[in-house]
C-alpha cells in the first residue's frame, strides 16, 4: 500500500526539500511506494511532515495519520494545539546543531576575546590589555538538550569553564552539570557568559528576570538563541542599564519579526540577530523525517517524540 506523506510547510520550503525528501525516503524504504506532496485528501494522509507556521492548523480531518514530524526542533507553537491527537517528533539534525555550535562560539569568543573593542576602535589609542584564557572564564548553557549539550562540549574542547542547567540531572564530560531549582543559583554565579538553549514551556517562562540577572556576576553577557519568552525583557534591559549586564546578543524575540521600535535595537549594549542561530539544513533533516517514517511503518519507536505534557 502507498504511504502518502503531506508536506505541510511554507510553499517556500517546498522547492528546498522535494529533491533531498524523495531521496532520503526511497533510501530508507527500499520497494515501498510513497507520495510526497502537498496536497492530498487529508483522510489519505499518512504522515505529515510540518513547520508550525503553515495553514495546517486543525488535524482533525487526518483521521489515518500516524504522526506529525516536525521540522523544527521548537514545538511550543502545537504543542497546545487540541486538534493533535497522535504522536509529535521534533527535529534534531547534524546540520541545526552543527550550525548552533558554530553561531554560539562565535558570539561566546567575541564577548571572551572583547572583539568589539577591538573592532570598533577609531580614536588611534594603543590600549593593550591583558587577554584571560578561556579556563578563566565561566560559560554556563541553559538547556542542556541535543543543543546544549552539543554546544557545552565544544566549548570545553576550547577550554571553558563549563556549566550546564537542565530540568533532570544529565552527565555531560567535561560540564558541570547542574539542575532544577537547587541548582540554579550556582548555573546564575558561574555564568561570566549565559547561554539560553531551553525550549519555550511554562516553566522555562522569564527564568531570565530581575532575581536570576541579580545573581550573575557583575557585568555578565548573555547570549540568548532559544526563545524570546526565556528572558523578562524590562527586567534584561535595567540590568542592561545599570551595567549589572554587559552585553545581550539576542536572535530569538516574543514578536517576532523584532518591531521596528522595540528598545533592543537602539540599545547600545544589544545585538539583535534575527533568528538566524541555527536553520535545519534540507539534506540532514531529510534524512531525520525518512528514518522516522521507516521506524514507525517498522513498528519501531519514533525518534525526537515530543512528551506534550513537558511542552518540549
Ligand atoms: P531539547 O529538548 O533537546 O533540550 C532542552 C533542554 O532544556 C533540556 O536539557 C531540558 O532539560 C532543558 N529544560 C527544559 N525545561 C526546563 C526547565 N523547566 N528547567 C531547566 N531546564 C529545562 O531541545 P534542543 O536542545 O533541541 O533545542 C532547544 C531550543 O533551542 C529549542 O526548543 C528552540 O526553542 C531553540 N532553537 C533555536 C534555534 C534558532 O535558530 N534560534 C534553532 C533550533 C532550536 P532535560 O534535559 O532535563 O529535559
Ligand atoms: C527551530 C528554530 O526551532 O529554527 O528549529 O528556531
Amino acid at each position: 500500500m502507498t504511504i502518502n506523506i503531506l508536506f505541510a510547510a511554507k510553499a517556500e520550503r517546498w522547492t528546498g526539500y522535494e529533491a533531498p525528501l524523495t531521496r532520503a525516503l526511497t533510501d530508507a524504504l527500499p520497494g515501498r511506494e510513497f507520495k510526497l506532496a502537498t496536497d492530498l485528501p487529508p483522510e489519505e494522509v499518512d504522515y505529515i511532515v510540518y513547520a508550525p507556521n503553515s495553514d495546517l492548523q486543525d488535524f482533525a480531518p487526518y483521521t489515518r495519520a500516524k504522526a506529525v514530524l516536525n521540522l523544527w526542533a521548537g514545538v511550543e507553537a502545537i504543542t497546545g494545539n487540541e486538534t493533535l491527537k497522535i504522536p509529535l517528533a521534533r527535529m534534531v539534525d547534524f546540520g541545526l546543531t552543527q550550525g548552533m555550535v558554530e553561531w554560539v562560539t562565535g558570539h561566546v569568543l567575541r564577548y571572551h576575546l572583547g572583539l568589539d573593542i577591538d573592532i570598533t576602535r577609531r580614536d588611534a589609542k594603543w590600549e593593550p590589555r591583558d587577554q584571560p584564557l578561556a579556563r578563566e572564564r565561566g560559560v554556563t548553557i541553559f538547556g542542556l538538550g541535543a543543543l546544549g549539550q552539543a554546544v557545552a562540549e565544544a566549548l570545553v574542547g576550547l577550554g571553558f569553564d563549563v556549566s550546564g542547567w537542565s530540568r533532570s540531572q544529565k552527565a555531560v564530560e567535561g560540564v558541570r552539570c547542574l539542575h532544577g531549582d537547587t541548582g540554579l543559583t550556582e548555573a546564575l554565579q558561574r555564568a561570566d557568559i549565559a547561554v539560553l538553549l531551553m525550549p519555550d514551556t511554562p516553566a522555562t517562562q522569564n527564568v531570565i528576570n530581575a532575581e536570576t540577572l541579580a545573581q550573575m556576576p557583575k557585568g555578565a553577557f548573555i547570549i540568548n538563541p532559544g526563545r524570546g519568552p526565556l528572558i523578562d525583557d524590562d527586567a534584561l534591559l535595567a540590568a542592561l542599564d545599570s551595567g549589572q549586564i554587559a552585553h545581550a546578543t539576542l536572535d530569538v524575540f516574543r514578536v517576532e519579526p523584532l518591531p521596528d521600535d522595540h528598545p533592543y535595537w537602539a540599545h547600545p549594549r544589544v545585538t539583535v540577530t534575527p533568528h538566524i542561530a541555527a536553520a535545519t539544513r534540507n539534506g540532514t533533516a531529510s534524512e531525520v523525517i525518512a528514518e522516522n517514517i521507516r521506524r514507525s511503518e517498522a513498528g519501531e519507536p519514533l525518534l525526537h517524540l515530543v512528551d506534550r505534557d513537558r511542552g518540549y
